[in-house]
């Protein structure tokens, strides 16, 4: 059986997601206590960080080698292409979302924060205590809005930018790279769902996300094409009725 050790709304705990259901495994999910829960995952992994996934005597941790992993114990179906120049492609788009897209969506939605106290507390895992998730709703809205107002206005832009290009890019096709689904697809739709949450984020964030880009007209299609991706994919069982 595969066990993730994840927290919920990490990007890329929802990339690992999407690749186990992408291969149609069946995994368990163990949620991750900020702070406390991460000695744990440290004695377990030898590092800190989620997602981290144990493959019976396997323990790996980063979404990429995870996805690696699954690449080679379970073939079927391939998310990298045979072909070595769309395989550099997708490993390219890959890391490019994981980075660049991570980094400038990951800001955005701390400043999303800093402004909604509603998004803050639903966004604390499930496992965070009573006194510490009402601590967190009621930090005054505004507290994240000196991150460098410059530097967050031009990240912003760039982030739309990179929104507009891969909304051209599946307006005029139903994946990243070649004909069929990718790690390429997974990574970026895994970066976006921190825009606009899924329904699989759970009743109190679906929907939601960071006003101006999650709403913006332009972008509609894009987050349809990521709900589509989704929507592909063998159902999620972390999606517990809430
Ligand atoms: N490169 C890693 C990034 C993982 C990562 O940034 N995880 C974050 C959650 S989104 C984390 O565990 N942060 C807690 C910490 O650094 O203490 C991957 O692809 O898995």
């Amino acid at each position: 059986m595969l066990e993730l050790h994840q927290f919920r709304h990490s990007a890329f705990c929802e990339k690992v997601r999407l690749v186990l259901r992408a291969k149609r495994l069946s995994f368990s999910v163990v949620e991750v206590t900020p702070g406390l829960g991460q000695l744990d995952l440290f004695r377990l992994s030898g590092q800190r960080q989620v997602p981290v996934l144990v493959d019976g005597e396997r323990v790996i941790s980063d979404s990429t080698t995870i996805a690696l992993h699954l690449e080679e114990t379970v073939p079927e179906p391939p998310l990298l292409p045979a072909d070595p120049a769309q395989r550099a492609e997708v490993l390219l788009l890959e890391d490019w979302a994981d980075t660049t897209l991570a980094q400038r969506a990951r800001l955005a939605l701390l400043q999303t924060m800093g402004r909604d106290p509603v998004l803050r507390e639903a966004l604390l895992p499930e496992v965070t205590p009573e006194p510490l998730r009402r601590a967190v709703g009621a930090i005054p809205a505004g507290w994240a809005s000196d991150l460098g107002d410059v530097v967050a206005a031009r990240e912003r832009q760039l982030l739309m930018e990179s929104l507009e290009q891969l909304a051209a890019l599946t307006a005029r096709r139903a994946h990243l790279v070649g004909a069929t689904l990718s790690l390429a697809d997974l990574a970026v739709a895994a970066q976006l769902s921190l825009l606009r949450f899924p329904a699989s984020a759970g009743a109190s964030l679906a929907g939601r996300g960071v006003p101006g880009l999650h709403d913006h007209p332009q972008l509609q299609p894009l987050f349809e094409w990521r709900d589509a991706i989704e929507a592909s994919l063998t159902p999620d069982p972390d999606q517990a009725p809430m």
